[in-house]
C-alpha cells in the first residue's frame, strides 16, 4: 500500500468536474482480502455487544457503521493511512490532506432501507467546507441489487443546502431544487475498486435486496489545516476543541506529501 495509484490529468479533471469518479481496481489479490478480512473482524468485534433481536431504529436500518476502526484495529490501520490511498485524496483534489475518519458501512441484507440522496460535509464539524473527500471502497462487489453508489455531477457546487437527516429524509427536490434535471450515475464496484466523492456532490445508495452483506469502508480526508466548527460529532465530541482550532492531531493524521 506504499505505491501511487496510477491517475491520468483527464481523471483529475474529471473528478474536479463532477465531484466524483469511479476507480478500478484500488485494492487487489492478497491485499484485498487481508483488508476485508481486517474490516471484517473490526466490525465483528465492535458490534459483539449488541443484541441481534433489538428493534433497529431508521438510522440502523440503514446499515451498520463502525467509526475510526483504524484507531483501534491496528489490522486496518495500515490501509486507512496508507499512501496510496492518502495520494488518491491529494492529487484529485490537488491539495495535502489529513484523514478525517473511516467508517466501515455494511448494509444488511434484506432490510429495506436505502441510503437517502445527501450531502456530507454539512455534518462535519470543519470550518471549510469545499474540499473534503471520500474514498468509499467496495470489499465484496457493489451492485445495484445490494446497494452500490450513485451520485449527482456537479452538485459538489451547491453549497449552503440545509443537511438531509438520513433517518427522517425529506424529498430531495424540497432539499435542493436546483438538483432537478440532473441526471444520477450509478457506480457498481468490483471489490477492491472504490469511488471517490467530494463531500458536497449529491449521493444515494439503494436498499440491500440480495442475499450477502454489502460491506465497504468508506475512508474521508480533509485538507491539511481543515479548521474545527463546534457543532456535535462522534469523532470530536470528547476531544475539548476550540472554535477554529486545527484539527491536526495524531487523531488526523496527514496522509499525504
Ligand atoms: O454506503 C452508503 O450507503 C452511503 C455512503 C455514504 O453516504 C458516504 O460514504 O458518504
Amino acid at each position: 500500500m506504499h505505491d501511487d495509484y496510477p491517475l491520468t490529468p483527464s481523471q483529475i479533471a474529471a473528478y474536479q468536474r463532477d465531484g466524483y469518479i469511479q476507480l478500478n481496481e484500488v485494492i487487489t489479490g492478497p491485499e484485498l482480502e487481508t483488508f476485508r478480512d481486517a474490516v471484517n473482524a473490526a466490525v465483528k468485534q465492535d458490534t459483539a455487544r449488541l443484541d441481534p433481536n433489538r428493534t433497529k431504529g431508521s438510522y440502523e436500518q440503514i446499515f451498520i457503521q463502525c467509526v475510526n476502526l483504524w484507531h483501534r484495529h491496528p489490522a486496518v490501520q495500515p490501509f486507512v493511512v496508507s499512501r496510496r490511498l492518502g495520494s488518491i485524496a491529494s492529487r484529485l483534489s490537488g491539495l495535502s490532506v489529513r484523514l478525517w475518519h473511516d467508517h466501515a458501512l455494511f448494509k444488511e441484507p434484506h432490510t429495506g432501507a436505502k441510503t437517502p440522496w445527501h450531502q456530507d460535509t454539512p455534518y462535519w464539524p470543519h470550518q471549510q467546507k469545499m474540499h473534503q473527500l471520500t474514498i468509499w471502497i467496495a470489499l465484496r462487489d457493489a451492485t445495484i441489487e445490494n446497494g452500490c453508489l450513485s451520485f449527482l455531477p456537479g452538485t459538489q457546487k451547491h453549497l449552503d443546502i440545509a443537511p438531509v437527516n438520513l433517518a427522517d429524509p425529506q424529498d430531495l427536490y424540497a432539499v435542493a431544487p436546483q438538483t432537478k434535471g440532473l441526471k444520477p450515475v450509478t457506480c457498481e464496484l468490483k471489490a477492491g475498486s472504490c469511488t471517490v466523492h467530494n463531500g458536497m456532490t449529491f449521493h444515494y445508495a439503494g436498499p440491500n435486496r440480495s442475499d450477502g452483506m454489502r460491506e465497504a469502508i468508506a475512508i474521508i480526508y480533509m485538507p491539511d489545516g481543515t479548521t474545527y466548527h463546534p457543532a456535535p460529532h462522534p469523532v470530536t465530541d470528547s476531544l475539548g476543541l476550540k472554535a477554529g482550532q486545527k484539527l491536526n492531531s495524531e487523531l488526523f493524521p496527514l496522509v499525504s506529501d
